[in-house]
This record gives structure tokens, C-alpha cells and sequence, in this order.
């Protein structure tokens, strides 16, 4: 009896890569590489179904790349920073590093369980002062040329976490952790100069078209936000006690200049105050301009959202037709977007037209359609298509495009203005005010003020021994050991930063650590990351499209200005895969909906998740976990285990895959054995282009899953001939080798038991013999009572016999002879069968 026992089989083999190093690389400048890498997990305690497809796709990938003869980088890590370890801290009382530790601990027990092909030498977490050392070395070079700097500005801030928060990480008004309402606040805070780098990533991402999902480099498009247009310059109808005289506009449609009939200021603008100061409006305004403060970004730029204002009571003056244009403060303008004031031109912009109905300001066609003419008393929306210049001096008549260049020279040439590129991207603030992450190095010195930490001080280690506060506050600030220090410059007593990064920057750069991970003196060694970087192939959920990516993508070219690493893009190629869903929903705990990936793989192993992970649903689309699914994929690999061990085992040898034979040796064998040969070679070359080309591992596994069920159904036949026992053991280590990547256990074990010594894990994809794929099959019409009802493809040379059976087997024919009596069988050879039934 050799019943399946996937535990046992699976442990076997995971004990045998180990001790072998299996999946242990050295770069090796003469073979081609392959760097693979999943986006690695936080801690969180244990693994979910969303990792176990994300991880096993890229498993498959590594296995079938080393296949195909790469030398290949599949690392794990761990991104151990963040807010959950410091949450436990406080609901469980265990130190977040203990926490984070413990977690790691057990959800690689849980990695390692489900036999996944990595370089674990290579394992890295984000928290060890061995890796947060060098982003603080990063930190201090991006300081000393300005890519780094201090800045008080309004932050989001959540009250609940107590930190500041990127504007990526708010969704919707509300924290992407605690999904509470976040208010803004004016805070000093460590920005990355990410917009000096925006036109690079935004030309950039052509390099990555047919690498990445077209939706991805659109998110990352639209994310950056470039627009070009000019700035122009509105006089003041009066001076500002402080002598400002001008209020500057930034506008992308230069060419409706004619028509700016007010002008709309964001609530923030500096000169609001300054415009108010004797006016009868002031508290009004006051108190319109800080309702509108506290209201989130997101709200303010929403299209539907009600437009409001005030009136100033202050004028300013249209510099190209001379008119008086009212100064509004409205609240869909943003002071962080061009210059915080827009020229609202109420005939060709929406909300400008929304906000002068409602408050009855004018409005002035200067844009027609071709050959039409618009009337301002009849307008019920702003005319935003493109047109022919009305009303504009001596740009009448001119097409608008072709004006905004025309009137961008005109502006410049009487210095009203200047040709001017905004981007919606903003700086990336990297300060949080928490503990669980890497000391941001610096120190404040009062004599000397903002002091880089020196280099050979570093690392700034994180305290491990602090109180934990119960409200979620940084411990940090009070921990005096921390906080006081002295002055490396004058010696004098000074504070120590008690910000930490945002943990965006450990994970951006832990992929080119992978390459040389143990490397003390320096971050990366030069020739480890030459050789394997960029990743090849980068897996991970779309939920990562925008931030995390495009971090990443900034520090590469950041450290690549830096000297540190030669390349410019880090992820060649990006696989965004889909979620697991149950019950048509995201399998979460709130929907109680969750699948436990441990009590999976005890009752059916490690092979049989991985198979139905990848069988379920190709990698991009959404992956509906389902029982009978799971029972499913456990069936096959039974049956593939009772195939191998039971059905043929008495003639399998330790023949390779696809191995040769020749003409006179199959054409000596029943015609099972031609056929069982053509679909070896088909399953090898379809399963290889599936993955190759499409990862379509659902498809290459349907194909395997055909060819056993073909071995099933002739098991009889092809016991009957010793003399083809090569042919079928070709077959099956076929099998088996196509299977090895998706459940590598099961297949180590088979092919194995058919006398094989060497292990599946250091074996090429098979090479098919294209001959092979040539059928020797015609197409047969059936025919019931001279209608077409059936076809099937027989043997050229198949007996008339064998054909007429297969023909009234053919199920439509079947049925329409279900009642009747069957009277004559024509069969014409290689054409027709008629069938005279009544
Ligand atoms: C005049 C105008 C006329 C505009 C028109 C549009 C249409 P994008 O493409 O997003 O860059 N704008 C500029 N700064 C703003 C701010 N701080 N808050 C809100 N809106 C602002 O859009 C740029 C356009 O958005 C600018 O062009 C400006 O309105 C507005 F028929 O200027 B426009
Ligand atoms: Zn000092």
C-alpha cells in the first residue's frame, strides 16, 4: 500500500533543499539571471491566503525560470517596521520587537511549510540596525544635497495614531490604519525632494510600457500630474500695506485669459489676511476661510462638492483686457496645488461657472465652437471644448490650442506672465512620530541648530528599553537616555530627533539589499547588485501601485545619483495579481470569511494549496476560494500519486522527459503509444509557452491534468506492452516535470520512486520535439439522416470500425439517435460517417 501522505512527503523534501542549499545563488557573471521577488510582508502574525498566492506565483516563476537554465534570486524579507507591533505593545503589554520577532518566527515556520524555493541566507528584517544603518547613511547624503530638508508645513495628522500622515495614506478624509477622521495641523517635518526626480519618473514610465500593467503606469501618470501652462501675474487695484502689488495665477488654459472675470483664492493664500485687513468682510471671511481650512483635500477637489465662497472686497485687474476682477476666497482652490489662486473664467471652466451662478458674478465667452456663436444669457454649462478665440484682442479668430503658445509668447514678451509646469506630486514627508521605526539622524543643537549625526556615530540605535505609552504617543521625547546628547560640533548639550521614517523608506531599497544582504561596511556591494538588479520580475497587489512603487522608483535614481547602484528602474517587470475572495467578497476577519492557509495545509499539504492558488484563476483575476475547488485539486494530485505508484508502477523506469525514440520503435506499438508521445511533447511545449509567456499557470496545470487522465484511460493498454514502458515513462517524468513547479513535493517524490537519483529541483524544462506535435489525425463529418450533427477527429489510418463506434458515441449524435433505430452506417475513410436512423 502506498497511500499519499503529503505531510510526510512534504516534509522529506523540504529537509533535503535545505540540506542541500538547493535554492542557495552566487552571482555568476557568465550565466544569464533571473531576480524574482514577491513584495515582502509585514508581520503581521501569520500568514494569510493573499500571501500563499502571491508567494506561490512567484515560487513557480523561480522554479520555472532556474528550469529554463537562469542562475535565480528569489529572497525573502520581512517589512518590520510599523504601527501594528507598537498597537500589540500596548493591548498585550510585549515589547513591539519582541512582538515583530515572535511573528516572524512563525510566519516563516509557516513559509518554509509550503516549500517555497528561496535563498533564506539572503532573509532580512527592516528593524535590525544592520539594515536601517544604511538608510540613515542614505538620509545624511540626501541632506548634505538638499534631497532631504526640514519644513513646517499643514499636515494631515490623525489624532487617533498620533502621527502625521502621507497624503496617500488618507483615504477619503479618513487614516488608512484607523479609518479616523484626519484634520490638518502645521508641523515641522523631514521632507525627500521627490519632485526633483518627477519629470525622470514620469518619462521613465515609458521605459516600463509592456513591463507593467497599463493601469499601473496610468495610476503613476496621473499620480505625478504634470501640467503645463503659465503662471500670469493680476495687479492689485491697491497695493498691500506690505507692498505686495501683483497676485500670480497658475492656469493651463493661458488662452481664456480674455475671459478671467474674478479671481479665486485658496483659504490658506498669504494675502488673504492681508487684503481683509480694513475690510467691512473681514470676519465673514475669517470665519468662511477657517471652515474651509479644516475641510480635507480630497473633499475640497471633488467635483460634486457644493462650491462656496466670500467675497474679499478687494479688487484686482485683468492684465490683457484691463477689467476689475472681484477677489473671492473660495473653497475648491488648494494652496498646495500651483500658486493657491486661481483666474476664474466662468464661460470655459465648471466650477468657475457653478461658483459665478451662484454668487451672480459676470461671465465672458471667449472660446466658440468652429462657425457657431455662444450667448452668454443661454450658456447652462461652461463650453470646455475646444474652439475658435472671440473677444481676445488680436488673438481673435485664432484656434485655442494654437493660442495658448501664441498668448504664452505674448505674456512673457510683456512680462505679465511665464510659461510655467505644475505637478499634483508633492514631497514626500518621511517624519512620523512614533517608535517603532529608524531613528531619523539628527541632532538640535541650540547653538548650532540642525546637526547631522556623523557618519561614524551611526547607527542611531532605537532604545529597546522605553515606556510604552497607553495612548500610542512615541515614548521617544521621553526617554532621556535617547533624547540627550551632545553637539557634534561644538560639544554642547543638544536633543536627538524623535521622529522616525515612515516605514515607505525601509521598503524602498530592501530589494537591492537582497543582493548582498550580509554586507556590513556598506549598503550594497557594487558588483552582487550589478549582477542581479533590476528585478526581473516584481509580484505584489495593485494596493501598491502608487506609493509604494513609486518611492521605490524615486530612491533607485536617488542612489543612483548617489553613486550606489547603476540602474535606473528597479522592477523591469510587475505582475499585480488579484485578491482571494470567498463568497464573493475579500476574505477578511470582519466578514468572517477567512481561510486559515495552516489548517488548509494539514488537511490536505503544502502541494494541493499551492495547486488550486494557481488552478483557480489566472494570476491577475480575482481567486474565489471554494471547498469543492480544494477537493478538487486534492483529487488530482491522489490520483496522480495512484497513477504513478499503483497503476503503472510496475513498468515505470528513470527514463527523462521527452526522451527520444525512434520511428521504427513507436510505429512497432499499438497506435496508444503515438498518441501518448504526441501529448508528452504537447504538454511540455504548451505548459512551458502558458507559463513562459502568459503565466497562465491555471492553463499549463489543465494541461497536465489531461495528459494523466489520457495515462488513466489507457492504463490497460499500455500495461499490456512491456515493450513501450520507455515510451510511457517519458510520459510520465514529463508529467512530473512540468507539475514540479506548482506542487514541487509530490512530483520530487514520483519521480523518485521512478528510479531516478537527482533531485526535480535541479532539472531543465523539458525540450519537446516539435515532429512529435504532428498529428496524424483527419476530421470526419457525421451526418444523422444526411444533417450535420457531429465531428470528430480519428486516426488517418483508424479501422471502420473504430470509426463508426466513435461516431455514434459523438454525444450530439448520441442524442439525436436516442429512440430511434439505427438502420444503415455509411463511413466513407478520412470524410464521412452517415448514420439512416428512424
Ligand atoms: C484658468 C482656467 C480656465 C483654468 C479654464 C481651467 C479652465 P490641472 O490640469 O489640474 O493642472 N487651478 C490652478 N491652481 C489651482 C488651485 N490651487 N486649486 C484649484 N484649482 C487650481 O489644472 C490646472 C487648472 O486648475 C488651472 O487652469 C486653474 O484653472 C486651476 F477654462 O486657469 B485654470
Ligand atoms: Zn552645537
Amino acid at each position: 500500500m502506498n497511500t499519499y501522505a503529503p505531510e510526510e512527503v512534504e516534509r522529506k523534501w523540504q529537509r533535503i533543499w535545505e540540506e542541500k542549499g538547493s535554492f542557495h545563488v552566487e552571482a555568476d557573471p557568465k550565466r544569464p539571471k533571473y531576480y524574482v521577488l514577491e513584495m515582502f510582508p509585514y508581520p503581521s502574525g501569520r500568514i494569510h491566503m493573499g500571501h500563499v498566492r502571491n508567494y506561490s506565483i512567484g515560487d513557480v516563476v523561480a522554479r520555472f525560470k532556474r528550469m529554463e537554465g537562469y542562475n535565480v534570486l528569489h529572497p525573502m524579507g520581512w517589512d518590520a517596521f510599523g504601527m501594528p507591533a507598537e498597537n500589540a505593545a500596548i493591548k498585550h503589554g510585549v515589547h513591539p520587537a519582541a512582538w515583530t520577532f515572535e511573528n516572524i518566527d512563525t510566519m516563516r515556520v509557516q513559509l518554509k511549510r509550503l516549500g517555497y524555493s528561496y535563498d533564506w541566507r539572503r532573509e532580512l528584517a527592516t528593524c535590525h540596525p544592520g539594515y536601517y544603518v544604511h538608510e540613515q547613511k542614505f538620509f545624511l547624503d540626501f541632506l548634505k544635497r538638499g534631497l532631504a530638508y526640514r519644513k513646517k508645513s499643514p499636515q494631515n495628522w490623525c489624532e487617533t495614531c498620533h502621527t502625521v500622515l502621507a497624503n496617500e495614506q488618507v483615504i477619503e478624509g479618513c487614516c488608512w490604519r484607523c479609518d479616523n477622521k484626519v484634520v490638518q495641523k502645521d508641523l515641522e517635518q523631514w521632507f525627500l525632494r521627490i519632485t526633483a526626480y518627477a519629470d525622470e519618473l514620469l518619462d521613465d514610465l515609458k521605459k516600463l510600457e509592456g513591463g507593467w500593467p497599463e493601469r499601473v503606469l496610468t495610476m503613476q501618470r496621473n499620480w505625478i500630474g504634470k501640467s503645463v501652462g503659465a503662471q500670469i501675474d493680476f495687479p492689485l487695484e491697491r497695493p498691500t500695506a506690505s507692498g505686495v502689488t501683483s497676485i500670480t495665477v497658475f492656469s493651463t488654459r493661458q488662452d481664456t485669459v480674455f475671459g478671467a472675470t474674478f479671481m479665486s483664492l485658496a483659504a490658506e493664500h498669504p494675502l488673504v489676511a492681508e487684503l481683509i485687513a480694513d475690510s467691512p468682510e473681514k470676519d465673514t471671511v475669517l470665519a468662511f476661510a477657517a471652515k474651509v481650512r479644516d475641510m480635507d483635500r480630497i473633499v475640497r477637489t471633488a467635483e460634486d462638492m457644493e462650491k462656496e465662497g466670500v467675497f474679499t472686497g478687494a479688487y484686482c485687474i485683468n492684465p490683457v483686457t484691463g477689467a476689475r476682477m472681484p477677489i473671492h476666497v473660495a473653497n475648491f482652490v488648494l494652496m498646495g496645488y500651483g500658486t493657491g489662486a486661481v483666474m476664474a473664467v466662468p464661460a470655459h471652466d465648471q466650477r468657475d461657472f457653478e461658483y459665478a451662478k451662484k454668487y451672480g458674478l459676470p461671465m465672458k465667452v471667449v472660446i466658440t465652437p468652429k462657425d457657431e456663436t455662444l450667448d452668454v444669457a443661454s450658456l447652462t454649462e461652461a463650453y470646455t471644448d475646444p474652439g475658435v478665440l472671440v473677444d481676445s484682442g488680436e488673438f481673435t479668430g485664432m484656434d485655442n490650442e494654437a493660442a495658448k503658445e501664441r498668448i504664452a509668447d505674448f505674456l512673457e514678451a510683456k512680462d505679465m506672465g511665464r510659461r510655467s509646469v505644475n505637478y499634483r506630486l508633492r514631497d514626500w514627508n518621511v517624519s512620523r512620530q512614533r517608535y517603532w521605526g529608524a531613528p531619523i539622524p539628527v541632532i538640535y543643537c541650540p547653538k548650532c541648530g540642525v546637526v547631522p549625526v556623523p557618519e561614524s556615530d551611526l547607527p542611531v540605535l532605537l532604545p529597546r528599553e522605553v515606556k510604552t505609552r497607553p495612548d500610542g504617543r512615541s515614548p521617544l521625547p521621553e526617554t532621556p537616555d535617547f533624547v540627550n546628547t551632545t553637539c557634534p560640533v561644538c560639544g554642547e548639550a543638544a536633543r536627538r530627533e524623535t521622529d522616525t521614517f515612515d516605514t515607505f523608506f525601509e521598503s524602498s531599497w530592501y530589494f537591492a539589499r537582497y543582493a548582498s544582504a550580509r554586507q556590513t561596511d556598506r549598503p550594497f556591494d557594487p558588483e552582487e547588485v550589478g549582477y542581479w538588479l533590476p528585478v526581473d520580475q516584481y509580484i505584489g497587489g495593485i494596493e501598491h501601485a502608487i506609493l509604494h512603487l513609486l518611492y521605490s522608483r524615486f530612491f533607485v535614481k536617488a542612489l543612483r545619483d548617489d553613486g550606489y547602484v547603476a540602474f535606473d528602474e528597479p522592477f523591469t517587470n510587475l505582475l499585480t495579481q488579484g485578491m482571494v475572495i470567498k463568497d464573493g467578497s475579500k476574505m477578511s476577519k470582519s466578514k468572517g470569511n477567512v481561510v486559515d492557509p495552516d489548517v488548509m495545509i494539514k488537511r490536505y499539504g503544502a502541494d494541493t494549496v499551492r495547486l488550486f492558488a494557481l488552478f483557480a484563476a489566472p494570476p491577475e483575476k480575482d481567486l474565489d476560494w471554494s471547498d469543492t475547488g480544494i477537493d478538487g485539486a486534492a483529487r488530482f494530485l491522489s490520483r496522480l500519486w495512484r497513477l504513478v505508484r499503483d497503476e503503472l508502477s510496475g513498468m515505470l523506469t528513470a527514463a527523462l522527459p521527452c526522451e527520444a525514440f525512434s520511428d521504427a520503435d513507436l510505429t512497432a506499438l499499438p497506435p496508444v503509444f503515438k498518441e501518448l508521445r504526441r501529448r508528452e511533447h504537447l504538454l511540455a511545449h504548451k505548459a512551458g509557452s502558458d507559463i513562459r509567456e502568459r503565466f497562465q499557470f491555471n492553463t499549463a496545470i489543465a494541461a497536465a491534468m489531461e495528459t494523466v487522465n489520457f495515462l488513466f484511460a489507457n492504463v490497460e493498454a499500455l500495461r499490456r506492452e512491456p515493450k513501450g514502458a520507455r515510451v510511457v515513462s517519458s510520459a510520465v517524468a514529463t508529467v512530473l516535470t512540468v507539475l514540479s513547479p506548482m506542487a514541487p513535493h509530490i512530483c520530487e517524490e514520483l519521480w523518485e520512486a521512478m528510479g531516478h537519483a537527482d533531485s526535480l529541483a535541479g532539472r531543465p524544462w523539458p525540450a519537446h520535439d516539435p515532429k512529435a506535435l504532428l498529428t496524424d489525425e483527419v476530421e470526419v463529418v457525421i451526418q444523422v439522416n444526411g444533417k450535420l450533427r457531429g465531428k470528430i477527429d480519428v486516426a488517418r489510418d483508424a479501422a471502420r470500425d473504430d470509426v463508426e463506434r466513435l461516431a455514434l458515441s459523438e454525444p450530439n449524435v448520441a442524442r439525436h439517435l436516442t429512440g430511434k433505430t439505427i438502420r444503415k452506417v455509411v463511413v466513407i475513410p478520412g470524410k464521412l460517417v452517415n448514420v439512416v436512423a428512424g
